[in-house]
């Protein structure tokens, strides 16, 4: 039954009963899937939530995307051209995700393009050198698997599902950073300075990828509630501290923050206060690269225009030509 049609007599027993189904199918921890009922709200939490996470995606591909032409080899180009590549990629599968809820990628880019939709913050950072390339392997990718591992279990079905295969090409993107920073720092001093240069730049702003803090974060009571989002904000941010602080130890950086240790009786590492009120500007769009990144998805978009039109014209055809086959 459409969501449509069952929101629109609210108060009838029909829709109590589906009400009862969807919450009864909620505390089974079973999925909702695409043609079953659901709360308007459900439903605009998920396409708010997925279409940011698509749209985060092929912005994400231009931070990096500006090294594949000035790679310092040919094995690392071919690398991180597959990297950014798979981000296309994650785009499109979450793209889908979304179209299971009655809202094409058209009206999405749209969206985003009038700024009615954001995207991560994280991406507004500037990639002034290439061990930027392994530092967002290493935290941005390695924030991304502490956030999305759970979506595997997001409550939506086709959203969880496309979480899986993401979640797999998100852990060879974070080996790939963790390993381009492992052979800078057995190279020369100039290249370990580098590396210690973008884990200064990057730490942060990592952090924040997660969003508020749970006491500021809006959407995140009643995301939980429906089993969209299964951790809080700050937890998975503890939980990204506690992974990365041994990683940094081994890589032989430090992470810029002098609160950070290990507290013995919580089991986790205490951490200093990110900048909220940085996190509040950068999605308000007054970031380092908000307006270029902008500028460069725009004119993706525009001069991706023919594209679409031959494709659309294409697969008109072929429906003409398999409709007058079927009628021969
Ligand atoms: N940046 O109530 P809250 C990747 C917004 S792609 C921008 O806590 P929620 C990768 C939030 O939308 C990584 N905006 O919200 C790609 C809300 O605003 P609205 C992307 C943020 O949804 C390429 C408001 O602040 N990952 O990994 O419960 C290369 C209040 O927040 C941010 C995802 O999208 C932010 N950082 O929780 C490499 C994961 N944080 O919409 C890597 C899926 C918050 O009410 N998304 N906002 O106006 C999520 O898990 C959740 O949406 C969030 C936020 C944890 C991000």
């Amino acid at each position: 039954m459409s969501t449509a049609h069952a929101a629109a007599s609210p108060d009838s027993d029909a829709v109590q009963e589906l009400e009862s189904q969807f919450d009864a199918t909620i505390a089974r921890d079973q999925r909702i899937e695409p043609r079953d009922w659901m709360p308007e709200g459900y439903r605009k939490t998920l396409v708010r939530q997925i279409a940011q996470h698509a749209h985060s995606e092929i912005i994400g591909m231009q931070p990096e995307g500006e090294w594949i032409t000035r790679a310092p080899s040919l094995r690392r180009k071919s690398i991180l051209f597959a990297k950014v590549q798979d981000e296309a990629g994650h785009g499109l599968y979450l793209y889908s995700a979304a179209e299971t809820l009655g809202i094409d990628r058209a009206e999405l880019t749209q969206r985003l393009l009038e700024g009615r939709q954001k995207y991560s913050s994280i991406f507004n950072y500037p990639t002034p050198s290439f061990a930027d390339v392994g530092v967002i392997g290493w935290f941005v990718d390695g924030a991304a698997i502490c956030n999305q591992v759970p979506l595997c279990r997001s409550s939506y079905g086709p959203y969880a599902r496309a979480m899986v295969r993401i979640c797999k090409e998100e852990s060879f993107h974070q080996r790939q950073g963790y390993e381009l920073l492992l052979t800078m720092m057995r190279g020369t001093r100039e290249q370990r300075e580098m590396v210690q240069d973008a884990v200064d730049r990057w730490w942060w702003a990592s952090l924040m990828m997660f969003g508020p803090p749970d006491d500021d974060s809006p959407n995140s009571a009643q995301s939980m509630a429906w089993k969209i989002k299964r951790h809080s904000n700050d937890e998975l941010r503890q939980r990204f501290v506690d992974m990365t602080v041994p990683q940094a130890a081994k890589l032989g950086v430090t992470l810029p923050d002098p609160e950070l240790r290990w507290n013995e009786e919580r089991g986790h590492h205490d951490y200093g206060t990110p900048d909220y009120s940085e996190l509040k500007r950068v999605i308000s769009g007054d970031g380092p690269c908000n307006a270029e990144r902008m500028e460069r998805r725009r004119a993706a978009h525009e001069e991706g225009a023919w594209v679409r039109e031959a494709a659309s014209a294409h697969a008109a055809k072929q429906a003409a030509r398999a409709r007058a086959e079927a009628a021969a």
